[in-house]
């Protein structure tokens, strides 16, 4: 399909409420709207949603063929690429080539889920009750079961808007739910193709059904609809506390996936240069909008001035653009919003005296570029040292020995990721350990696998995405006990 024509299709999807403009970033001109489907919409999407999962047309089938059509997704995804990576940077404004790095990813996400749908399995008990509540004797065998939690809400960001969607629809749809799925208000573009691959490669209709609108209107009629039994949200931590409330009304289930300020420590005994240029892509790579960017940099006291010195050269030398500028390495941040968000703590930063090594302002062209900001001389109460600001800003501090680094990496209400440079193995793992996050890289950043467990200690967020526990958060366990 011709990216023209998705334009059209998406400001054609009915809706009663506000027109929401699509904006491109990098130019800051609107390349279509759409209307807002509020709660009737979501009402709609969740009835539907849930006679699919009463009449088991999803959940029933055998998991083979679950996963045969799963793989099918993976496939007219990767068919669909180039549209889909084109759309991507179109919307929130990435160069193509950083889309092109996440497509495969967001394909072999079905695929490994696709292995997951025959493989959900329960366990079995020999029980040998000698006095339980009824005061008698039973032998009895025991077996749990796995089943589909139901009707799954999805709110998803914007900043990677299809991989966003597919680390949610790939392990609940393995898992036999049914879904309602929200993009962002300023992403709906691939959402909507996805949406047309889930029925082209099989996903019998209602499973997944898509709504659009804003997060105060859809986003919270899907949090709080008395018919959804799980919501699985990704996005800020304010929200997700919103999210939280909404859906205390029917204690429906919740996952959340939310915001960071991981810490970057680097010892002076790391390999120096490879940890300069890791740490500051760590930071500054999709302008510094993904949840796991290490915003704050923690170096050792003997090696400080030479890391920032290197930070601010590697931050100097990127490329900023638009998707289809040559060679760009970093796009603009996604709204005007953000634009301000981003500007607002640095200049709030500036007058409270920090040092700005380099960067610190907006770049001169249409766009919402900034660029790639290195501050020192931060007092560990500002807002912007504790706060997640979301651009490519990242604090730089001293510390003199491992017991102050890690005591400077736990200080923070968050705990998603979180980063150690070191040539010393024993200290390497040692201090993977004392770290409360998520996940912590040691000697890299930004490696992630579907294999492996992905989520937030503290305020990061509730479970555990990928892997196993993906679909873990997708399935109910029943037990049941069977007189012998
Ligand atoms: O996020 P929101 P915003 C963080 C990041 C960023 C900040 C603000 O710090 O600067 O959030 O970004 C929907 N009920 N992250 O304002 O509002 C909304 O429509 C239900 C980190 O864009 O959290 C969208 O679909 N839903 C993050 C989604 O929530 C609501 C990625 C995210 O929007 C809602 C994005 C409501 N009341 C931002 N209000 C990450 N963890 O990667 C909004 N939404």
């Amino acid at each position: 399909m011709s990216l023209q024509s998705v334009l059209d299709k998406v400001s054609e999807v009915p809706g009663a409420g506000e027109l929401i403009p699509v904006i491109n970033p990098a130019t800051e001109e609107q390349i279509t709207e759409f209307r807002d489907g509020g709660a009737a919409a979501v009402d709609e999407a969740v009835a539907r949603a849930r006679a699919s999962f009463r009449s088991g047309v999803w959940r029933n089938l055998p998991g083979r063929e679950r996963a045969r059509i799963l793989w099918k997704v993976a496939d007219l995804i990767e068919a669909r690429g180039s549209e889909l990576v084109q759309l991507d940077s179109l919307n929130n404004g990435m160069p193509f080539r950083s889309g092109e790095g996440i497509l495969p990813s967001a394909a072999e996400l079905f695929r490994y889920y696709a292995g997951w749908c025959t493989k959900v399995e329960g366990t079995s008990f020999d029980i040998q009750m000698t006095a339980g509540i009824t005061g008698r004797q039973a032998d009895l065998h025991g077996y749990t079961l796995k089943e589909p939690i139901g009707v799954v809400g999805m709110i998803f960001p914007w900043n990677g808007p299809l991989f966003n969607a597919c680390i949610k629809l790939a392990p609940a749809l393995a898992a036999g739910c049914s879904c309602v799925i929200k993009p962002a208000e300023e992403t709906p573009l691939t959402a909507f193709v996805l949406d047309q691959i889930l029925r082209d490669a099989g996903v019998p209709e209602g499973v997944v059904n898509l709504v659009f609108g804003y997060g105060h209107t859809a986003g919270a009629a899907l949090a709080a609809h008395p018919d959804v039994d799980k919501v699985a949200f990704t996005g800020s931590t304010e929200v997700g506390k919103l999210i939280v409330q909404a859906a205390s009304g029917n204690l429906k289930k919740v996952s959340l996936e939310l915001g960071g300020k991981s810490p970057v420590l680097i010892f002076d005994d790391a390999a120096m240069r490879s940890a300069t240029v890791s740490a500051a892509m760590g930071i500054f790579s999709g302008s510094g909008q993904g949840c796991v960017c290490g915003s704050r940099i923690f170096v050792q006291r003997g090696v400080f001035d030479q890391v920032v010195e290197g930070i601010a050269a590697v931050a100097d030398k990127l490329r900023l653009g638009g998707p289809t500028d040559d060679g760009a390495q970093l796009g603009p941040l996604i709204s005007k919003k953000q634009l301000t968000r981003v500007m607002g703590y640095v200049d709030e930063g500036k007058q409270e005296g920090v040092q700005v090594v380099t960067g610190g302002n907006r770049l001169d062209r249409k766009g919402y570029f900034v660029h790639p900001t290195v501050l020192t001389n931060v007092s560990t109460d500002a807002r912007l040292y504790r706060e997640e600001i979301f651009g490519p800003v990242v604090t730089v501090l001293p510390f003199e020995d491992e017991d102050e680094a890690v005591a400077l990496a736990n200080d923070t209400t968050y705990g998603l990721a979180g980063a150690v440079y070191t040539q010393n193995v024993r200290r390497a793992h040692r201090v993977a350990r004392r770290i409360e996050a998520g996940t912590i890289t040691l000697n890299c950043q930004l490696v992630y696998d579907h294999q492996m467990p992905f989520g937030g200690y503290k305020q990061s967020g509730w479970g555990r995405e990928y892997a196993r526990d993906g679909i873990e958060m997708y399935l109910e366990t029943k037990s049941v006990y069977s007189q012998l």
